[in-house]
């Protein structure tokens, strides 16, 4: 898989990718992620990428200009599955939307910043736009580094047999059960017994019953 980020502010997706399983990937040839500065595509001195919003309001919007040359030239390389607008008005990411799009080949993703972008980016050339939760953050980058690291992280060969991403929360609608490692006991506190006892029906069937539990008391609404 490919993906290609466009961003004012590269600086700020550079460290989630030079790290731990994500780093990982890219090392394993699994994904590659490229970092593509706005600014590269501006014209004139002063390398302008954003400006003032017709009709009067606070805020710079992100210019068409820019941001057309820099996806057409993208799609002059290759063809993308998807190209998506980081945008907290988009539809919110969920487990979902993570497994189809980790099943793509090439995507860009396109990061907001200021007010957003002109609206005649999304109409020509934004196939989804999509939100990491409801609230704002300054840009789109976190949330791009986010929907990125939920997508690589379910590549065939990215995650070994101890963090399977099988048995993830969300995964099946449930949240995942508790877990417990050395000592079996702690100033008193101590571990379920089944989880000692060697019996993996009965281990199966009690993190079943505690991933129900857990979800009818904290996410009722995943059971709905
Ligand atoms: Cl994708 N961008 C920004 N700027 N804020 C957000 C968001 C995205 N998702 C939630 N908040």
């Amino acid at each position: 898989m490919r993906i290609d980020i466009i961003t004012v502010l590269p600086e700020l997706l550079k460290s989630p990718f030079e790290a731990s399983i994500l780093k990982r990937a890219i090392e394993k040839g699994l994904v590659s992620v490229h970092l593509h500065n706005l600014r590269d595509y501006s014209k004139g001195n002063y390398n302008q990428v954003d400006d003032y919003q017709f009709g009067g309001g606070a805020g710079m919007v992100l210019m068409i200009e820019p941001i057309d040359k820099c996806i057409t030239n993208l799609q002059k390389q290759r063809e993308y599955d998807e190209i998506i607008y980081m945008t907290p008005d988009g539809v919110p990411l969920n487990q979902s939307t993570a497994n189809t799009l980790s099943l793509k080949g090439n995507i860009m993703i396109l990061c907001g910043h200021y007010k957003g972008v002109d609206q005649r980016v999304r109409d020509t050339f934004i196939t989804k736009e999509i939100s990491i939760g409801d609230y704002v953050l300054s840009g789109g980058e976190l949330a791009a580094a986010v929907l990125s690291d939920a997508i690589i992280r379910l590549l065939p060969g990215v995650l070994n047999d101890e963090t399977s991403a099988l048995t993830d929360t969300f995964q099946d609608n449930l949240l995942a059960p508790p877990v417990y490692t050395r000592p079996s006991e702690y100033k008193g506190m101590e571990v379920p017994s089944v989880l000692l006892s060697g019996n993996f029906p009965e281990i199966e069937k009690w993190r079943e019953e505690q991933a129900l539990k857990r979800t009818q008391v904290l996410r009722p609404d995943l059971l709905e």
